[in-house]
């Protein structure tokens, strides 16, 4: 094979996207085929996917897309589905975002402390892990009904192919993989009673997921057989594979609806400092591990543009960009800003709590949140090299947040390290390529990343020196 298009489908937290990439000797072209809004929805029990309109998109994308060699589907880490008996979906899979997780960890961590279980599964503390949202659901009807879990592009596969399987990388957000072996923590699950026997067997990027069912070929127009290849599952490991760095002395920041910050590295760091930092060790292509911090990300814009009636963002971001640098800052880590509702009301009040200039207008409120995750860019980048002891010449931005000039710019001032800006679509494209790989089409790690520093055409930023008012921004958060 010569060259050949791929589908990659691409769930989001905020959109889900069907895109096409065109692969050649030398040669990476990226289209849109359809791109469909995620929205979750609140019913009674809580908040939820609407996996079946996810679904439809998919399906809608695909025949789209046109002819294709193989599909991949990556999405959003750690929510899942249950299949009953009959290989039938029980219920809509919880978001992430739903309150059940609230106070869970501590009833985890009088089994099994907060140190052991970073020693074994080397996860970042979130209350959103699966570990804990199955804690969560036990006890429920569903979960004791429930003969099969998988996780969101895992479900999605099988609804296209009929075949069960874990996606690896996927799997090593659900604090039930030890990231040395690259295996389950057999024995983190049987103390928390967790029954791994739920999880299908574990398949690694590349490998083959089967090829969709006749009634998929016959819904989107395709002629089969249309084989599904298994990817970088977690759309974070997607989007790392396809950063385009030489080298290894690079940080990256996946920039969305969250901002994933941190090292690409080839083993673990299991120290209690990291562990503190709240580090996580997720796993990436070919042995590599993500060592990375979650950062609340654009969805602290997102929520705001709900709660203003979606203005028009280019010119609210023309504003913000006039709006005076620093005058306030939040910390963009903090797990208050998960839930959903009320949030320019809640970053205003995390500003006079900590005795800043109030934001008001929605350019304020704009300004302060671009440059508080900035702020918390520049801290994960510098801890991550601390505790890694890995130090890096460049930051690498990509997904969506690479389209936000402000954003991009104050991370390169924030950090005072260059930043290269793009692809914005990097899950879609490392999905793309892991494909392609499989058909021998293109070259390990590096040689992909080549190919996409040839072909995708980043934009660099210089730091524009003022590192001083950045840190004295950071002591300002930090000192309370
Ligand atoms: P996810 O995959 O988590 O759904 P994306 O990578 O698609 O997120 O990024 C979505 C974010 O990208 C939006 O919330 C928005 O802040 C930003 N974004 C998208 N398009 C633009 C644009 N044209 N200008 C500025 N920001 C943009
Ligand atoms: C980004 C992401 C991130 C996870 C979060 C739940 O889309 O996959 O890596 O931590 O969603």
């Amino acid at each position: 094979m010569s060259a050949a298009s791929y589908a990659a489908v691409d769930l989001g937290a905020s959109s889900g996207r069907v895109m096409v990439g065109r692969v050649g000797p030398g040669t990476l072209e990226l289209t849109e085929a359809h791109r469909f809004p995620n929205r979750p929805v609140r019913v009674p029990e809580g908040l939820r996917w609407d996996v079946l309109g996810l679904y439809a998109g998919i399906l809608r994308g695909l025949r789209a897309a046109g002819p294709v060699a193989s599909v991949g589907v990556d999405s959003w880490a750690v929510d899942y589905g249950l299949l009953d008996a009959d290989g039938a979906l029980l219920g809509n899979p919880v978001h992430y975002r739903d309150a059940r997780t609230e106070g869970v960890a501590e009833r985890v961590w009088a089994t099994l402390p907060p140190a052991e279980l970073y020693a074994a599964t080397g996860l970042q503390y979130a209350p959103f892990n699966t570990l804990y949202q199955l804690t969560a659901a036990r006890g429920t009807a569903q979960l004791a009904q429930a003969r099969r879990l998988l996780l969101i592009p895992d479900l999605m596969t099988y609804w296209l192919t009929g075949e069960q399987g874990t996606e690896l990388t996927n799997a090593s957000t659900t604090q039930l993989i030890d990231p040395r072996t690259r295996d389950w923590a057999h024995g983190v699950a049987e103390r928390l009673g967790i029954d791994l026997g739920l999880f299908p067997p574990l398949r690694r990027p590349g490998d083959p997921a089967g090829v969709l069912r006749p009634e998929v070929l016959a819904e989107t127009g395709l002629t089969g057989p249309v084989r599904v290849t298994a990817v970088g599952s977690h759309d974070t490991a997607s989007a790392v594979a396809a950063v385009p760095a030489g080298g290894e002395r690079f940080a990256y920041i996946c920039t969305g609806t969250w901002s994933l910050a941190g090292l690409e590295l080839t083993a673990p760091v299991l120290t209690e400092a990291s562990r503190a930092a709240n580090f996580t060790n997720e796993l990436g292509l070919d042995g590599t591990v993500r060592y990375l911090r979650n950062i609340m990300g654009l969805w602290l814009l997102q929520e705001c543009l709900r709660e203003w009636g979606d203005p028009e963002l280019a010119g609210l971001l023309r504003r913000a960009a006039e709006v005076p640098a620093l005058r306030s800052v939040v910390d963009a880590g903090d797990a208050a800003f998960l839930a959903p509702g009320r949030m320019p009301e809640r970053i205003a009040g995390a500003c006079r709590a900590s005795g800043q200039p109030v934001p008001v207008t929605p350019a304020e409120i704009t300004r302060c949140i671009l440059d508080s995750l900035a702020l918390a860019h520049r801290r994960a980048v510098r801890e991550a090299q601390e505790l890694a002891g890995h130090p890096v010449d460049v930051v690498h931005i990509v997904g969506g947040g690479t389209r936000n000039a402000l954003l991009c710019q104050s991370t390169a001032d924030a950090c005072g390290l260059p930043v290269v800006a793009g692809p914005a679509e990097a899950a879609a494209l490392g999905n793309v390529l892991v494909q392609a790989r499989a058909d021998g089409l293109v070259g390990d790690l590096a040689g992909m990343r080549r190919l996409l520093a040839r072909t995708q055409a980043p934009v660099r930023y210089e730091p524009r020196g003022g590192t001083a008012r950045w840190r004295a921004a950071e002591a300002r958060l930090t000192a309370r």
